[in-house]
């Protein structure tokens, strides 16, 4: 296997010495660049971009050729899972995701089967062969999965939510029902973060978008019981590395401790938690990914350089901490300030990690 010669991701999540801080953004590949738009053209649709691993190579390698960033983030979808599982994902132009037969009866998740990756999603896997061969050892590759609640809401739901009525009320009523689904998930997320590592992902990000719409008590009953299970299940070294496991709830900051004891190597933060105080919390246990307000991509570049600046200062000198935004790029955003942001990560941190220069020699 070729060696990787930026590790600066790897070394941040096992916290590890760095030069610098590095940096990913969550929906890197994604439409506020024009390269993925003409490449999203060319492939039809959506759900034609992420079946095609050709084209989506070439989309997850569009930032790292504008960007000097430390990772690269597969192109596919968390929805990939239910779709597979029959559900029939499609993309209205301009709407959100939506399932032609979303899960709503107790006949509904008795019919579902555990996912086989390779059986079932081999355009993923392909994707991660031919995504890492292109790579050729530059940065690492980040594959995923949403987390079995997340997945269950869209399920349920048959599309986007703004209260998870539907969702809420088949927990609440037949909680039994929902622990079938969510078992079912998470057994098909282990099969397919494994089918991922195999296949050459280097980094494991799990994106429990919704988690944070959940009750304390029905947030470790109903996500972070399953996150467990993932975590306790995936595969954690592989061609002689750590694979590293970031869990990442969004609106989860109240339970860092709790996320810290599933034994995964990092979380994610939003921008609601000050990453400062989120440190003094876990520890050492974890390494910490965050947190930019992603809107702040909107304002002028020497404001979006402070932010950096304050977040840089809130976490302090040492290892372990990856920056990011505390949630996706929007598709709005002008690439420029995207760009003003990662150079600003790279230009302001080295004086957080001084000691370790001297140590290296
Ligand atoms: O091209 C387009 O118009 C579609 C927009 C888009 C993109 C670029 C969707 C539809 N998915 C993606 C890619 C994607 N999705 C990636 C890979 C790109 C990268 O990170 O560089 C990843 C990691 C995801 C993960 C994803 N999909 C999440 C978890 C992360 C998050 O945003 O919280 C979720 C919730 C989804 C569902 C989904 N897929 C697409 C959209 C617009 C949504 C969100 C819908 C909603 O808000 O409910």
């Amino acid at each position: 296997m070729t060696e990787l010669k930026n590790d600066r991701l790897l070394r941040a999540l096992a916290r590890q010495p760095v030069d610098v801080t590095p940096v990913w953004m969550m929906r890197q590949a994604g439409r506020y660049l024009p390269e993925y738009r003409a490449t999203r053209e060319r492939a039809g649709d959506f759900m034609g971009l992420c079946g095609n691993p050709d084209l989506a190579c070439e989309v997850t390698l569009q930032p790292l050729e504008r960007y000097p960033l430390d990772g690269a983030i597969l192109f596919s979808d968390i929805l990939t899972i239910p779709d597979a599982m029959g559900l029939g994902l499609y993309f209205e132009p301009g709407e959100g995701p939506k399932f032609r037969k979303p899960v709503r009866t107790e006949a509904d998740i008795n019919a579902l089967d555990v996912v086989d990756p390779d059986a079932d999603l081999p355009y993923v896997l392909d994707a991660v062969k031919t995504i890492r061969r292109e790579l050729g050892g530059r940065v690492p590759l980040i594959g995923f999965s949403g987390s079995p609640w997340t997945l269950a809401t869209y399920m349920i739901e048959g599309g986007s939510s703004r209260d998870f009525r539907i969702a809420k009320q088949m927990m609440y009523d037949r909680p039994e029902l929902m622990h079938q689904l969510l078992d079912t998930l998470a057994q098909s997320v282990i099969g397919y973060l494994n089918g991922q590592i195999r296949a050459g992902a280097q980094v494991i990000q799990i994106f429990d978008t919704w988690g944070g719409a959940l009750s304390h008590a029905a947030y470790e009953e109903f996500s972070l019981r399953y996150l467990q299970q993932i975590v306790s299940g995936l595969i954690r070294e592989h061609e002689g590395r750590q694979v590293p496991v970031i869990l990442f709830t969004k609106g989860g900051g109240q339970w860092l401790e709790r996320m810290a004891d599933t034994g995964a190597d990092a979380l994610g933060l939003d921008w609601t938690t000050d990453i400062g105080q989120a440190r003094r919390r876990v520890g050492d246990r974890v390494a910490l990914q965050g947190n930019m307000d992603p809107t702040i991509l909107y304002a002028r570049p020497d404001r979006i350089r402070a932010e950096v600046a304050d977040i840089l200062a809130s976490y302090g000198t040492g290892p372990g901490h990856v920056f990011n935004l505390g949630h996706g790029i929007t598709p709005e955003v002008d690439p420029e300030h995207a760009g003003a942001f990662i150079r600003a990560v790279h230009e302001l941190s080295a004086q957080y990690h001084e000691s370790s220069k001297h140590r290296e020699g």
